[in-house]
């Protein structure tokens, strides 16, 4: 304990007019966090602000961080001044290192009122990237729109903020850390805890560690290839899958985080997450899986490349939950999928005869369904899916889900994949990411074809591209409402869905730090199996050539295409 009480200043400041928080956090420009006065400080007090005061006082919260650049100053800022709030008791990774969900399993274990995670996900870290901050509730999930719509409201009008400038800790040390402030009753104290095990100890109970291991040792074990793309799951990657079960060291590559993620961008997919792409198609592995940078996203490839979409993900491991031990002694109640996410998790809950919800783009719309016992298992078409053992998507969660399913059905990725269109049909699907738009082009875009498709012809209209042909059954700005608390919310992309169970959906990205983004699905479902094997891009072209000619995006936004195709 230190000598003297550490004084509890008042600052005063300005308020700022844009923090409002998007689809998971406030994101912004590192740049604009470092060099714009006060902009972390006013954030963070609007956070801790936002959290009732008698439930404030004494309460625990989490605090971690992807490791990306920034993230360590914003810790000590976040420390002093959750001191300085009345906040009893901080619950820290070392050296500031928490995935998202160890983060959401942390504050479940310890039941603490909520968390903030530094990270921008799968955006470009370091000093000319992104940086963000993300808060996650009691619950342990990321908090809805009544939370972050109170959290915007008190940042605009903001004018002083409370802070310990003086408290200092040491993020390296495990252990308690106690300090004495000034005109406060009880000691503020930081607990220093271990990045993995908290989470470990989560999924040894969900898991059969020992038929996992089975699989990753001895003379017949599969060989995979774990990519941490330098984010925060290296630690976890090396620690669970390596030390716990058992795969080689040399399984698990670019597992030092690193502040700027080694100058790429921490987005598990086929164009970012190039170098596990090409070690896969050398075909001496026979699974491959790749993180984000704060560990909620994920992408598995099978030998030679081959590429599950993450809604078929979703869906597969929907359809094989018999094979993970934690779903025998919790059942399976139900399904979510956000609107974006292909329908085939549909296919799944029809046979299984449970029941599938649809909710919009974001992880904080699942929290109520998990937590009123109506989902077990959800997931979005962004490489992201999730259990109720958590409230956050979970990325070495779905990892062992596979692993677990290779090692019940002693099938390969591509069979698993395969014998599952087989039974349950394809769903053909793919997103175009229009990326740094400027951002009056792209709201009049949109407003112009809300107005085209919510008319009232447009209901009755044909399409024809080449020999294809496909009418409109139902096409809307797709509002929300939640099944458990009957809150609204609208407006949350545009949905064309066709007769032959195709669609179309556009939105505005809700986590660019600058300028916009539009993002366009397309899907169309094909049961029959000889008919499998086409390339997505190709099967999907009527519904692009579609979804451009009615949007005009090329035209309105000056490009020629999109910038990412996934
Ligand atoms: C994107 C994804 C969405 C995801 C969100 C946060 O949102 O599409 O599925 O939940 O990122 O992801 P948007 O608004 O840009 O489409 V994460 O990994 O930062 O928690």
């Amino acid at each position: 304990m230190e000598a003297n009480p550490i004084p509890v200043v008042t600052v005063q400041t300005a308020p700022y007019d844009d923090q409002k928080p998007g689809t998971n956090g406030l994101r912004r420009k590192t740049i604009v966090f470092e060099s714009r006065r006060n902009y972390l400080q006013n954030f963070i007090q609007s956070v801790l602000s936002s959290i009732d005061l008698r439930d404030r006082q004494g309460c625990t919260m989490v605090v971690g961080s992807d490791g990306r650049y920034f993230s360590r100053t914003a810790i000590e800022v976040i420390v002093q001044m959750a001191a300085a709030n009345g906040i009893g008791r901080l619950v820290i990774g070392q050296n500031g290192i928490l995935s998202t969900p160890a983060v959401s399993c942390i504050i479940q274990k310890i039941k603490a009122i909520g968390g903030i995670i530094l990270t921008a996900s799968t955006k470009l870290g370091g000093p000319g990237g992104d940086f963000g901050i993300k808060f996650n509730g009691a619950n342990g999930g990321p908090t809805p729109d009544s939370v972050t719509d109170k959290i915007f409201q008190i940042s605009k009008t903001l004018e002083e903020y409370t802070i310990c400038p003086d408290l200092r800790i040491d993020l390296s040390r495990l252990g308690r850390q106690v300090f004495d402030l000034e005109n406060k009753f009880k000691p503020f104290r930081v607990e220093i805890v271990d990045s993995v095990d908290i989470y470990l100890n989560v999924l040894r109970n969900i898991f059969d560690f020992s038929a996992i291991k089975g699989l990753l040792t001895g003379p017949n074990q599969l060989k995979i290839r774990i990519d941490a793309m330098n984010g925060v799951m290296g630690p976890y990657v090396r620690k669970i899958l390596c030390e716990e079960l058992g795969a080689p060291a040399n399984s698990a590559v670019n597992c030092v985080p690193l502040e700027d993620f080694g100058g790429k961008l921490p987005d598990p997919n086929l164009t970012y997450a190039t170098s596990l792409l090409e070690a896969m198609k050398a075909g001496e592995h026979g699974f491959g899986a790749a993180f984000d940078g704060d560990g909620g996203r994920y992408m598995i490839l099978g030998q030679n490349g081959f590429f599950v979409n993450p809604s078929d993900s979703l869906a597969i491991i929907a359809a094989n939950l018999p094979c993970i031990p934690y779903f025998h002694q919790t059942g399976v109640h139900g399904f979510a999928r956000s609107m974006a996410t292909s329908s085939a998790l549909e296919r799944v809950g029809k046979v299984m005869k449970v029941p599938v919800y649809e909710t919009p783009v974001g992880w904080k719309f699942f929290g109520n369904l998990i937590d009123s016992g109506r989902c077990s298992l959800c997931g979005e078409e962004s490489f992201a899916t999730g259990s109720d053992h958590i409230r956050d998507k979970d990325g070495l969660w779905a990892v062992l889900a596979w692993l677990s399913i290779i090692a019940a059905r002693k099938q390969t990725v591509e069979e698993i994949v395969r014998d599952h269109w087989a039974r349950f049909g394809r769903n053909y699907y793919c997103r175009f990411d229009y990326e740094e738009v400027e951002p009056r082009a792209a709201f009049f875009m949109m407003r112009d074809l809300e107005a085209t498709i919510t008319d009232k012809s447009f209901a009755s209209q044909q399409f024809a591209v080449g020999n294809h042909f496909y009418s409109v059954d139902k096409a809307d700005s797709y509002d929300y409402t939640d099944p458990v608390d009957g809150s609204i919310t609208k407006r949350q992309g545009l949905r064309i869905i066709f007769s032959n169970n195709s669609r179309i959906i556009f939105r505005l990205s809700g986590t660019s730090s600058t300028a916009a983004t539009v993002r366009i699905y397309a899907e169309s479902f094909e049961k029959d199996p000889s008919k499998h094997n086409r390339e997505p891009q190709a099967v999907l072209g009527p519904l692009i050539a579609i979804a451009l000619k009615l949007s005009q995006i090329h035209d309105r936004t000056g490009r020629r295409g999109p910038t990412v195709i996934t």
